[in-house]
């Protein structure tokens, strides 16, 4: 039996659980259509999201088409919670991207469309709520050609649409118009028919449907249905297309095992399940497993017990292997994103990472302690939780995509934890990049290095994007692997907080010098040199080096779409300006004024929150993540929380104070370059 795992993807709102619960329904594995609206769909299942009618995390539901297995996705759609589509898209054979038949192509949809195209995903195109007043096909068919992709092809064409009659009634062997558009568009990647095409040859259906099913698997053209989650108009066709278009999962079950963590959730007792999706190979109950982390560090685990998704449930199993998904138990330490088995390189961000970040303050000072475990676990489950504590002030900070977000983690921390907690006001995150290069050296017999190390560092700026590289400029093997490992990872570590507090990135760090005193010949020494002394002195020649090399504080700006009634931009575009938002283009859309440009994030919410009164409670506001430019104006700081290494005497005090050592300069040290 072949499996597919299918992603469902798509703008807020757009139907995807309630298309998810209608192929389930149709595939038997459901007797009765769940809704959304009633909080009963069997993807929406945390009380959070049945009582907001929106998906917060991604679930998985398994169905049967003939003898194909298919592991069903349901994504959120909202971009607060990208982070969950994130992590799915590396498990996905394939997927099906929901747009509304009456909104047609929203932000998010862009966004989706761009990345499942950048990773080769094959895709289908599902147009649905063609039962709702306003839906048009052929507008959203043009839509998806102008916006999406032009490898887009009409399946069939739409019948009394906009009332609950709506149909969607699928082209065939017969339709000459529909055979001559699928021939000129499969033959821009087939020469064969492209002759057939410019000869006037005769095609047969066959061989165009055979063609079609190649160039969906490579991800070159997109063919598109339509119908009703809530009618089950379309559905079948769907479903079809599904177990015809879509390719299998690949990967040999005999060979060494390898796969990868999408989900983490908690079971009862409070133990953590890991939701993986097998590459290659199998995994057994009890057998011990390599499990390799986001940063290439690896722990052994033993898997305890498995569950493997399989014809509407997922099912006691002794073993998971390729292509399957199931969950597995007893690997204690499991993050979102780790490797098991055979350790592949996650693969980098999609998306952009979240660009605001707040404060959270426990109702009753007591609770500290238990909102950060609590904020911790929860970290743990979404990876894009990035918790940064600050320890002076004994307090903890999320990093945010956005204000429902933040409405989430304070419900669950409240419903599932019982900690009350607010929100200081929502702040940017901005970033730091070196501006030129700074050069550092602490040596260990100079008198003013209290640790038993040397370190040279030179800081490099390296180009937008390329995030921290750590070079060695040393001899190989002067310096043993445990002090080596203990300076990389305290370079990341400290580049966390820049010259003004913010992550420092796009640069290149070179080791240049250093040097340690050995242990005696036979045994240990309490003068020899230890990790910690690499990881104390770190942090101090970094900072030293990067203030040399000085850095640019930059500021994330979003993209926005705003639609709004053509008689408000008279009041909208004087508040565009107040906020700073540019706006370069303005059209006209059926009565719509529809302005897009630039605006820095930590505008969009006070553009979001006066929106209704400038345009009657009708403007529209679509915002996303585009780029880091520098701020303009007084740079932006954020408070500390390491133990300063900015300032000298400062650290050493602090850190050299507490190890108890003045001078350690000792003439047994080895100085190597
Ligand atoms: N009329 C009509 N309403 C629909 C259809 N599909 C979904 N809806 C309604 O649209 C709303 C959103 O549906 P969901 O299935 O929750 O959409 P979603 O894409 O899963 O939303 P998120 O997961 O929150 O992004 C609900 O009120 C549904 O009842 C449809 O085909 N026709
Ligand atoms: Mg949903």
């Amino acid at each position: 039996m072949s499996t597919l795992n299918l992603g469902i993807l798509a703008h807020v709102d757009a139907g995807k659980t309630s298309l998810t619960e209608r192929l389930l329904f149709s595939a038997g594995v459901i007797d009765e259509v769940g809704s959304v609206d009633k909080g009963s769909t069997q993807t929406d299942t945390l009380a959070l999201e049945r009582q907001r009618g929106i998906t917060i995390k991604s679930a998985v539901a398994s169905f049967r088409i003939g003898d194909r297995a298919v592991n069903l996705i349901d994504t959120p759609g909202h971009p607060d919670f990208i982070a969950e589509v994130e992590r799915v898209l590396s498990v996905l054979d394939g997927a099906v991207l929901v747009v509304s038949a009456v909104e047609g192509v929203q932000a998010q949809t862009r966004i989706l469309m761009r990345t499942l195209q950048r990773l080769r995903i094959p895709t289908l195109i599902f147009v649905n709520k063609a039962d709702r007043g306003g839906a048009d096909f052929d507008r959203v068919i043009s839509q998806l050609a102008a916006k999406l992709s032009p490898a887009v092809i009409a399946m069939g064409t739409a019948s009394a649409q906009g009332t609950p009659a709506a149909r969607f009634i699928q082209y065939g062997p017969n339709d000459a118009k529909f055979r001559a558009e699928m021939a000129e568009l499969l033959a821009e990647h087939d020469d064969q028919l492209l002759n057939a095409v410019v000869d006037d040859t005769p095609v047969s259906y066959r061989r165009l449907r055979r063609q079609l099913t190649r160039q969906v698997a490579s991800a070159l053209v997109h063919p598109v249905y339509s119908g009703s989650a809530i009618t089950g108009a379309g559905t079948a066709e769907l479903m079809s297309a599904i177990a015809e278009l879509l390719p299998a999962s690949s990967g040999d079950p005999a060979g060494p095992a390898s796969g990868t963590v999408f989900k983490v959730e908690r079971g009862p007792a409070g133990e953590k399940i890991a939701y993986v999706r097998m590459f290659a190979g199998t995994i057994r109950t009890r057998e011990r497993l390599t499990v390799g982390t986001g940063t290439g560090t690896a722990i052994e685990a033993k898997v305890t017990g498995i569950r493997v998704f399989e014809d509407g449930s997922d099912e006691p199993r002794s073993s998971i292997a390729a292509g399957q998904i199931g969950r597995l138990w007893g690997i204690g330490q499991v993050r979102i994103g780790d490797w098991l088995g055979d350790y592949r390189r996650a693969p980098d961000g999609h998306f952009a990472p979240p660009t605001l970040e707040t404060l959270v303050i426990p109702d009753h000072p007591a609770n500290r302690g238990r909102l950060h475990a609590a904020l911790t676990q929860l970290a743990e489950q979404d990876p894009l939780i990035n918790l940064r504590q600050d320890e002076e002030r004994q307090e903890t900070l999320v990093s945010l995509y956005g204000e429902v977000q933040k409405e989430v983690i304070q419900e669950t921390l409240a419903t599932e934890f019982g900690i009350g907690v607010s929100f200081s006001e929502t702040t940017t995150i901005c970033i730091e990049r070196p501006v030129g290069t700074g050069r550092a050296i602490e040596r260990m017999d100079d008198g003013r290095n209290p640790f038993r190390a040397t370190i040279g560092l030179r800081v490099d700026p390296a180009p937008a994007g390329s995030g921290v590289t750590f070079r060695l400029e040393i001899e190989l093997g002067s310096l043993t692997l445990a002090f080596l490992k203990a300076i990389e990872a305290t370079v990341h570590e400290s580049l966390r907080q820049g010259l003004n507090g913010w992550q420092v990135t796009d640069c290149v760090v070179t080791l240049t010098d250093s040097g340690f005193v050995p242990p005696p010949p036979y045994g240990w020494s309490k003068w020899s040199s230890s990790a910690a002394d690499f990881r104390n002195l770190t942090p101090l020649v970094l900072m030293t080096a990067l203030q040399q090399a000085r850095t640019t504080v930059l500021e994330p700006v979003h993209s926005f779409r705003l639609e709004i009634p053509a008689d408000a931009l008279g009041s909208v575009a004087p508040a565009l300006a107040r906020i700073g938002a540019v706006p370069a283009a303005q059209s006209v859309q059926d009565a719509a004024s529809v302005l897009e440009g630039l605006i820095p994030a930590a505008r969009v919410h006070e553009l979001q929150l006066q929106l209704p009164g400038l345009t009657g409670g009708e403007g529209v506001l679509e915002a996303a993540f585009d780029h880091y430019e520098p701020v303009a104006g007084p740079l932006p700081s954020r408070p500390r929380s390491d133990k300063n290494p900015l300032n000298r005497q400062e650290y050493l005090l602090r850190v050299a104070g507490r190890a108890g050592r003045q001078s350690s300069a000792s003439s047994a040290g080895q100085d190597l370059r």
